[in-house]
């Protein structure tokens, strides 16, 4: 039976055409700039995002965290928003990798008020520390999945641009946000100074991340790369499945997005369940439990049951993401597992199997 996994989008599997350039893909050491693969992709992804120059990356976190050691010198401050995965899910990497502190922004739809990103930028005072730095997220994650508006991100990266603050652009899902706008990625990437976008999430390669910016912030980045054990060698059997993901897998995002709503709107139907549906902007659906009886563990554990997996967030909250290896079937029995939960007469029995908070995302 086939197991409908909702817990992310990096859980899709390549597809044939991707497996087949993997096995096929002509390969160098990419340590020596010899892998006609990688530099291929790269040079694809740098025309793709506008940017002058590309390198390809093991995951988000490694391009992110490249993006912050690039950036930034240590003892300085970088401004972002404060449920951002830099800062919440990156294991502390911008302490540790680049000895920066953050200066969290509380934001709305993941979006920070740029008064507060402006009044939050350090003066030339003795005791502060330098801000060298301003991360945005697109789409952004703990929002639901929502799409940063293009002129609030011009208004934001004019804010650092007038203080010479460099910004970095979290896109991980940057197509999402492209397709919700219908606009192509390099206008959402203009404004910054580099952007990262993930290969492995719903363009469904199964390695990989790429971080795009200037000539000499790339090589700044490629040596950083290397010193945290990124120079990966015959890398193109990984950039083949990146060239599939960014020329054959972008147009079909909108038919992830079309679930989501389909999903939300069923969901919303169901008492015991409360769907900001102005949230549902792309491929995610965030849930609240709105029944005093039952907890979001009880219902993944219930669904988990039915060869469900959906992602429990806290006691009161779960988060479903859509992707290419679900469709709407998939979604018809998702709503009818959770249809089935809530009309029990009896809250859900724990067995001791529940899924623990602590171990999801
Ligand atoms: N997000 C994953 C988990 O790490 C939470 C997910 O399932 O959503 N930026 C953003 C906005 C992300 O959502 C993620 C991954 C990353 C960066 C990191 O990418 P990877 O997993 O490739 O390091």
């Amino acid at each position: 039976m086939k197991t409908i996994d909702l817990r992310s989008d990096t859980v899709t599997k390549p597809t044939q055409e991707m497996r087949d350039a993997m096995a096929g893909a002509e390969v160098g050491d990419d340590v020596y700039g010899e892998d006609p693969t990688v530099n291929r992709l790269e040079e694809l992804s740098a025309r793709m995002l506008g940017k002058e120059s590309a390198l390809l990356v093991t995951s988000g976190t490694q391009g992110n965290q490249l993006a912050v050691m690039s950036h930034t010198r240590r003892g300085d401050e970088v401004i972002l928003e404060r449920s951002s995965h830099i800062y919440q899910f990156e294991v502390g990497g911008m302490a540790v990798l680049s000895g920066v502190q953050a200066a969290p922004i509380d934001g709305i739809g993941g979006r920070m008020d740029p008064s507060a990103v402006e009044s939050a930028i350090r003066g030339d005072n003795i005791h502060y520390p330098r801000t060298s730095l301003i991360c945005l997220e697109n789409t952004h994650n703990r929002s639901g999945g929502a799409v940063l508006p293009p002129e609030h991100m011009k208004e934001v990266c004019a804010i650092a641009q007038t203080y010479g603050i460099m910004t970095h652009l979290d896109g991980a899902r940057l197509f999402n946000a492209a397709t919700a706008l219908g606009v192509p990625v390099s206008e959402l990437a203009a404004p910054f100074d580099s952007v990262q976008i993930c290969l492995s999430k719903g363009l469904a390669a199964p390695v990989g991340s790429i971080l795009a910016g200037s000539r000499e912030f790339i090589q700044a980045a490629r040596k950083f790369r290397k010193m945290l054990g990124g120079g990966m060698r015959q890398a193109g059997v990984i950039a083949a499945a990146g060239i599939v993901a960014l020329t054959r897998m972008t147009e079909r995002l909108k038919e992830d997005h079309d679930n989501a709503r389909l999903l939300a709107q069923g969901l919303s139907e169901i008492p015991g369940l409360r769907i900001d549906m102005a949230s549902v902007q792309t491929n995610m659906v965030f849930g609240a439990i709105a029944d005093p009886g039952r907890n979001a563990g009880q219902l993944a554990e219930f669904l988990a049951n039915r060869h469900i997996r959906i992602n429990v967030l806290d006691a009161g909250h779960f988060r479903l993401v859509t992707h290419k290896d679900v469709d709407s079937g998939d979604i018809d029995n998702v709503l009818d597992g959770m249809r089935q939960f809530f009309a029990e007469s009896q809250a859900y029995p724990v067995t001791g199997k529940t899924v623990s908070f602590k171990d999801n995302y």
